[in-house]
């Protein structure tokens, strides 16, 4: 594999990723609360409210991001909220941004529903040590000054859970994004949703043709595994294009914990090439997220930890 070919890739994610459309639908899981995300208590003794039911309103925790460029071009990301007033996403989508609108209760792109509505970040944290070359903490946060759970008077606008803990190998994920085919808006999809398996770093290296050196500690693969015993995890069937920076949920005691974002990967269910996703559950990426948000919640010794990481 090539300089060349990582270029291309790198081009190629940089937009998109993807999503595959399935049968299988998101499973009951429970949303939860700034409290129990980002509260003093442990997270077992959270209070959790809300509940995503199969056939209403099933991610309630995405947005649709539409990302402006000082040059007038605008990009789309998928993200998840996490707290009233913030969302998260993969850092390559806040990279030169000048502007970053977030869509919640959307599901098509072209039309303006009648209960979506949109926000303008007031600030775009991407992670400190996000390496562009080569995906390296692949997330960003979002702040906004509207409490974004607030704001939907029907109560569809739901926070997903955050969680430390990487599902075991083999465990039915799911991800979901808008696909689109220009970045104008000029063609329009509805949300889609595909079920992926997690991997463990060690299966995916063995069966994937993804050097060892891309795939890094806060990196986890996830795709279909390999079910033809080829030795290589299989391809998709039907492949589509959705968008970098949306969530990858796991069903976790029952909640939909936020495991990772869509980060990179190459082309769309190729053979070999499974989905690469930033870990949230990565316990340093969990750490930045919970002091981003409620710096409250951590120590001084945390917050000085921040500061310097924030240096670089
Ligand atoms: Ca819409
Ligand atoms: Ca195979």
């Amino acid at each position: 594999m090539t300089m060349v070919k990582f270029l291309l890739i790198f081009n190629f994610l940089q937009v998109e990723a993807c999503l595959r459309t399935s049968e299988k639908k998101l499973p009951n899981l429970q949303t939860c609360t700034r409290e129990s995300n980002f509260g003093k208590k442990a997270e077992n003794d959270a209070k959790i409210v809300g509940g995503i039911t199969a056939e209403n309103n099933q991610w309630p925790f995405i947005t649709r991001l539409t990302i402006g460029f000082d040059d007038g071009q605008e990009a789309l990301c998928g993200g998840t909220i996490i707290d009233n007033n913030w969302v998260l996403t993969a850092a390559h989508c806040c990279d030169g941004a000048s502007w970053i609108n977030a869509t919640f209760s959307d599901l098509r792109v072209s039309r303006t529903e009648s209960k979506e509505y949109t926000f303008r970040a007031s600030k775009i944290k991407k992670h400190p040590q996000y390496r562009a070359s080569t995906f390296r903490n692949d997330v960003c946060l979002l702040k906004f000054n509207e409490d974004i759970i607030a704001s939907d008077p029907d109560g569809d606008v739901q926070m997903a859970c955050l969680t430390d803990t990487l599902p075991k190998q083999g465990s039915g994920c799911w991800i979901a994004g808008w696909g689109m085919t220009s970045f104008d808006g000029a063609t329009s999809n509805r949300l889609r949703q595909a079920t992926v398996k997690i991997m463990d770093k060690s299966y995916c290296l063995l069966n994937s043709e993804y050097p060892s050196s891309w795939i890094k500690r806060e990196m986890i693969c996830a795709g279909n595994l390999d079910n033809n015993g080829d030795g290589l995890t299989d391809g998709g069937v039907d492949s589509c294009q959705g968008d970098s920076g949306g969530p990858l949920i796991c069903g976790i005691d029952g909640k939909a914990a936020l495991v990772g974002v869509v980060s990179w990967g190459n082309g769309c269910a190729s053979e070999g090439f499974p989905g690469i996703y930033s870990s949230a559950a990565y316990s340093s990426t969990y750490n930045w997220i919970r002091r981003t948000v409620n710096p409250k919640t951590t120590n001084a010794v945390n917050r000085a930890l921040d500061w310097i990481l924030n240096l670089f």
